[in-house]
């Protein structure tokens, strides 16, 4: 790439600058939207910062780091049940390799497309970082969509995908999870075409099988660290988990293993959803009901409306749960899933705090209205990153050939979300003592890789 594209005359103050790093990007990567709002949640922290940190500024380094180390991009044909040839989009964006080879996930859905594959890698510099672990970013999928369609589809499809990903991952190189539409079933097809292409089993995939080198925690990982990071902020503030009731977005793998450890703290977790609305069940949501949601989403795959007419409980069609009062909240479906509007409600019912399981689940704008307001909200970059913290030990135990017990898993998890609270305290404390967390992740995240590109040179 030509480096004159990046050159920006002096600029005197750090909104002037804010403004032309964001006028450079959008031109250089049009019609990304998503890209440039999660580019522009970080630059608002990071064009001050290194505003007066100039020599992060004068090396370019959030310029580099918005763009990808390369994106590759193929066709994926595979042959439906009906013996159609069908085709899709694969990805694979390797961000950052600045810290540890290439990690994160890959996502199966309709919606996929590069610019949301960029900024779910750009995220993942951040929160990768934010582990202490050995992990750069990446993160990949298809447009493929998993619903409805046959195991031997999906297989087919995974073969495929794999086939041409196979030449561009290795355990060194570029280390692929799951993400939406990619769970236990999917990384087992494609764990066993790699195996199969490469003639090697290392581990080149994490959430992998137990029976394959997958390890204990990781399915749980995310959910558990998000609701680990919400107890450690909420013990910051004097408050506990216990007794409060909390909404949960999503019914999939973050989704349920929050409202698990909700549970087990015994919180009182009210509602779940899909992207056909939300289910309400005001006496919360038990651990044999949770047990049905698992069976119903991980192996019938149905719809979350099911559990209103199992439970005798509420189904909201169309909508999503931010208008239920509550004392804490856990979007944990996708992006995007509250605007201003339901920042407003959860803020004006009273709700403590926000953690965001899911990636960038809050549009910038509620974003500011959390952080202006008294709530305690944590991005998505540090409160999700206990699932790619597991899956880091997971290629840990891969490399020694060894497996790790539960409870020393579940201890290293716990450990890690405190440690990324203590990073946010550290960088994101407010003259009037409050904690900024969105600044404080993305200040620590953006540190530790940045020395490691500046000691690099010009790379
Ligand atoms: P799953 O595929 O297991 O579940 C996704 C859930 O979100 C489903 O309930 C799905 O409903 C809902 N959903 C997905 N897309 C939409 C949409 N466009 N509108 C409304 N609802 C939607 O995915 P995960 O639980 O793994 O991922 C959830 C979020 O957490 C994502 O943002 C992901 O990036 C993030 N994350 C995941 C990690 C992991 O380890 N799995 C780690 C860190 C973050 P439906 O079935 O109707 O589509
Ligand atoms: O967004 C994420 O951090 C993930 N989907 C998990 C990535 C991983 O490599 O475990």
């Amino acid at each position: 790439m030509d480096t004159r594209m990046f050159k920006v005359p002096a600029a005197t103050t750090p909104g002037e600058e804010l403004d032309r790093f964001m006028a450079g990007l959008k031109r250089r990567n049009p019609g990304e939207a998503e890209f440039h709002q999660a580019v522009e949640e970080v630059a608002k922290d990071i064009v001050p910062f290194i505003h007066n940190n100039p020599v992060y500024k004068d090396a370019y380094i959030l310029e580099r780091m918005t763009e990808p180390d390369r994106t590759i991009m193929f066709r994926v044909c595979w042959e439906d049940d009906q013996g159609r040839v069908r085709v899709n989009r694969g990805y694979r964006v390797q961000m950052n390799n600045a810290i540890g080879p290439y990690k994160g996930g890959l996502r199966f859905h309709p919606s996929v497309t590069l610019g949301v594959l960029k900024f779910l890698a750009f995220e993942q510099t951040f929160k990768n970082s934010l582990t202490g672990l050995q992990i750069g970013s990446g993160k990949g999928g298809s447009d493929f969509n998993p619903k409805g369609k046959s195991d031997r589809e999906v297989m087919r499809f995974c073969y495929s995908f794999m086939t041409e990903l196979e030449r561009h991952i290795g355990e060194d190189t570029d280390v692929p999870a799951g993400d939406i539409g990619v769970g236990a079933r999917e990384i087992a097809y494609l764990f066993g075409q790699h195996k199969r292409m490469s003639n090697s089993f290392t581990g080149v995939l994490t959430g992998k099988g137990l029976s394959f080198g997958g390890s204990l925690i990781r399915m749980e990982a995310t959910g558990y660290g998000a609701v680990y990071l919400m107890n450690n902020m909420l013990e910051h503030n004097g408050e506990s988990i216990e007794g409060k009731t909390a909404l949960v977005s999503g019914a999939g793998n973050v989704a349920q293993y929050a409202t698990e450890k909700l549970i087990e703290l015994g919180a009182k977790p009210v509602t779940l959803s899909d992207s056909g609305g939300f289910i309400h069940d005001p006496d919360g949501i038990t651990r044999e009901r949770l047990e049905w949601v698992k069976e119903l989403k991980n192996v019938r795959r149905g719809r979350i409306s099911e559990y209103a007419d199992e439970f005798g409980c509420e189904y909201h069609e169309g909508l999503r749960p931010w208008g239920i009062k509550c004392d804490l909240a856990f979007p944990c479906a996708t992006q995007n899933e509250i605007d201003m509007e339901d920042a407003r409600s959860l803020i004006s019912n009273g709700c403590l705090a926000v953690a965001e399981g899911a990636n960038m689940p809050s549009t910038n704008e509620a974003v500011d209205l959390f952080n202006e307001s008294k709530l305690i909200f944590a991005p998505g970059k540090a409160a999700n990153a206990g699932g790619v913290a597991v899956s880091a030990l997971e290629m840990s135990q891969n490399a020694s050939r060894l497996a790790w017990e539960e409870a020393h898993l579940d201890d290293q998890l716990k450990g890690i979300m405190k440690e990324i609270h203590e990073q946010c305290v550290q960088y994101g404390k407010n003259e009037d003592g409050s904690i900024n967390y969105t600044r404080g992740a993305n200040i620590a995240g953006f540190v530790k890789v940045a020395d490691a590109m500046l000691a690099y040179g010009i790379i």
